[in-house]
């Protein structure tokens, strides 16, 4: 490639002249960035060019070939670019007509104090707003030394982890290779490996998709689940990177939240999905912002700026529309919701029927919105449906998986933790704990159904004695299916947080509430989060299946049966405990969930244990080692997680970024980020307080009387 760049100098030249004073390795890094950099003053010139304005470069933009700038120019590429201001909302039209028009706005715009879109204002890349207001000869003169100094701090890294991810081959990392023990590791240091792998995603996202729902990472396309897309990726992954403390691209993802986003489309969206993800996300940035500044450089609240409490007020108009949902017979919410209508629609299959755990894992989010708001309608509709659950009397607190919403009674009988079912139980112990251990009757509902758990749903792997939390097709009376979605592997991190509300091990003994219970209920945890880990181990990548099979005995042990798993996993092909575990072909695929990093997170923050750390940079490492695109594309979910090389899916799911990224980070961050005795995270990880009820709410419904079985007493 014969490039020159514009100070004459050829890039093999350049690279030479590196090469005298630093070192091969960083020579070849430092290649990709000379690449990038030439390629952004490529790009500049060609701006240059085409308005035939030697000024039109603002002197505090690092790169014009970054995702950060590309998608200012989408935003200032609009003809009528719609801004916030307090409560109300402006337009500002381009003042000069045409497709040069245009572009002179936008340059314009680039010089203009009064413009609401500098997304390039905030660090690392402030520039005193005096520079902003000088005469543009200033700024003309002083172009070519600001390249000039930018090009220089771009090979000596002076950006950090801007956004400017190298594009080349799928990145290959040398820490890969390191083999620290758990006393000698650095964990501030592989928590930045964790930020890194963020960044690369956020930016393959924002370079090839921004504003798409979906992205595709290797194809490098982004697809739209509604006409104008949902934000589904933006919010979903938004209050990871305000933890992350990744202030550009917060600003970047706040300002397409301002300008772009709009909830009022013709569309029939997931009640469940939109609830966790887009609400969820929101309140999340809201808290997150206002509660943690050191954590959020952009303050939420900030009275009198365009897009005052955002994140608020796009959560309620959501929730507004997303509540249409409840309106139902029973007060159980239908599958969808059409956004623009304000209307529920029932499922398409399964009778119209809702999934039981989609139905009963929206309460932490409409209740916090109602302590938000004050709107007590958000609190009693969330709520009633969990009064309509528990009068169906289930035996032994185990919901069959399909609910309708019409008369609120269940459809089928099959049971299982896994999906449709799980986070029905998640939140039935993290509604306990939102409200300050408020509301016992949520610790009343998990107690039992984690006994039904113990009693119908635990037993043993042959030949090694892996603890399973299995399933029941058909029924209580019916058989065991030795199957665990990886979804199930929320269980570990959930029964030791119940265990201890989210204090230490140590200091949960201590409590006068502490009982054999807690400690058997740590053991249950400790047991399910080592077969979790098992089904990592057993695959060649080292990344789990969605689903696995286990060997166990005919009729399956019961819960009180010995068992005695090994402490470790013999990593020999042959190793005797490999025979418990089996996945189907049809099940090799690994979506970059979180379940497994989620409970490791708990059970490390909760026992102190570093074993769970050191599970987790193992399993850290195969993500980056068998995930990972080529070309800049980020990170991608596997079609078939048992080969190697992996044949990718072609599909980066947002709950990598929301939750699979975020407890990495978590779990190699020091304990009091996020103190679990102080938050709630909903089931897509983001992030709400605990608080007191106070005189608003109150928990507005009884359980009727039960037998030892949890059935209802006539
Ligand atoms: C997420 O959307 C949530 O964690 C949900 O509860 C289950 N499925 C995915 C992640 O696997």
């Amino acid at each position: 490639m014969n490039v020159r760049d514009p100070f004459g100098l050829h890039r093999k030249s350049a690279l030479s002249i590196l090469r005298t004073t630093a070192s091969q390795a960083a020579v070849d890094l430092t290649e990709r960035a000379v690449e990038a950099s030439i390629h952004a003053i490529e790009k500049s010139k060609q701006a240059v060019d085409e308005l035939d304005m030697s000024f039109s470069v603002p002197k505090n933009v690092p790169s014009f070939g970054n995702p950060q700038r590309l998608a200012e120019d989408r935003v200032w590429g609009n003809t009528a670019v719609t801004s916030r201001g307090g409560k109300g909302a402006s337009t500002n039209t381009n003042k000069n007509a045409g497709i040069l028009g245009g572009v002179q706005d936008r340059v314009n715009n680039l010089f203009d104090d009064r413009n609401t879109l500098p997304m390039y204002k905030d660090k690392p890349y402030a520039y005193p707003a005096s520079h902003r207001a000088r005469p543009i000869w200033r700024r003309k003169r002083l172009l070519i030394p600001v390249l000039l100094l930018i090009f220089v701090l771009y090979y000596l890294g002076a950006f950090g982890s801007n956004h400017d991810t190298p594009v080349s081959s799928a990145p290959v990392w040398a820490w890969l290779t390191g083999s620290e023990s758990a006393s000698t590791a650095d964990w501030s240091e592989r928590r930045e490996r964790v930020v890194e792998a963020f960044t690369l995603s956020w930016d393959a996202y924002e370079r090839y998709a921004m504003g798409y729902d979906e992205f595709h990472p290797v194809s490098k396309k982004g697809h739209q689940m509604a006409p104008q897309g949902m934000g589904w990726i933006i919010v979903d992954a938004l209050d990871t990177m305000i933890l992350m403390n990744l202030t550009s691209r917060v600003a970047t993802a706040r300002q397409w939240i301002s300008t772009s986003l709009s909830y009022d489309q013709d569309q029939d969206v997931s009640t469940f999905e939109t609830t966790i993800r887009m609400l969820g996300g929101l309140l999340s940035a809201h808290y997150l912002s206002n509660e943690f500044p050191e954590l959020a450089p952009l303050a939420d609240d900030d009275p009198g700026a365009p897009g005052e409490d955002l994140y608020l007020e796009k959560a309620k108009d959501l929730a507004d529309r997303l509540v249409a949902a409840f309106d139902s017979p029973s007060g159980v919410p239908y599958a969808s919701v059409n956004l623009a209508k304000y209307e529920g629609l029932p499922a398409h299959d399964e009778g119209g029927a809702s999934s039981t755990a989609e139905t009963t894992t929206l309460q932490l989010e409409f209740k916090y919105i109602a302590k938000l708001t004050g709107e007590k309608y958000f609190w009693d509709k969330a709520e009633k449906v969990m009064e309509v659950v528990d009068n169906n009397g289930v035996q032994d607190g185990l919901v069959p998986i399909f609910i309708y919403a019409t008369d609120g009674t269940f459809r089928g009988q099959n049971i299982r933790l896994g999906s449709r079912g799980d986070s029905y139980y998640e939140y039935l112990i993290k509604q306990y704990l939102q409200t300050n251990k408020q509301e016992p009757v949520y610790l009343e509902m998990w107690d039992e159904s984690l006994r039904g758990v113990r009693k119908h749903l635990v037993t043993y792997t042959e030949p090694s004695g892996f603890t399973i939390i299995g399933e029941r097709p058909d029924g209580l009376k019916n058989a065991l299916s030795p199957k665990m979605d990886h979804l199930v592997c929320f269980m570990p991190g959930t029964i030791a947080l119940a265990a201890t509300g989210g204090l230490t091990e140590a200091e949960a003994k201590k409590q006068p509430t502490w009982t054999k219970k807690n400690e058997a209920d740590m053991q249950l945890a400790r047991e399910l989060m080592q077969t979790c880990w098992g089904m990592y181990k057993w695959m060649a990548t080292g990344l789990a299946a969605e689903i696995t099979y286990f060997n166990i005995a005919d009729p399956p042990l019961p819960e009180s049966a010995p068992h005695n798993p090994p402490a470790k996993f013999d990593e020999d092909p042959e190793a005797e405990w490999r025979k418990d575990y089996n996945v189907h072909g049809m099940d090799t695929h690994n979506l970059q969930r979180p379940e497994t990093v989620e409970s490791l997170f708990y059970m490390w923050r909760i026992t102190g244990d570093v074993k769970y750390r050191e599970w987790g940079w193992e399993m850290f490492k195969s993500f980056m080692n068998h995930t990972a695109v080529p070309d800049g594309g980020g990170f991608s979910s596997l079609s078939n997680a048992n080969k190697i090389p992996a044949p990718m899916r072609d599909n980066m799911e947002s709950f990598w970024l929301a939750e699979t990224l975020k407890y990495f980070y978590l779990l190699f961050s020091p304990n009091d980020v996020l103190p679990l005795d102080k938050v709630v995270i909903n089931t897509e990880a983001h992030a709400f307080p605990r608080f007191d009820m106070g005189q608003l709410f109150s928990t507005g419904w009884k359980r009727k009387p039960r037998d030892s079985e949890g059935n209802i007493i006539a």
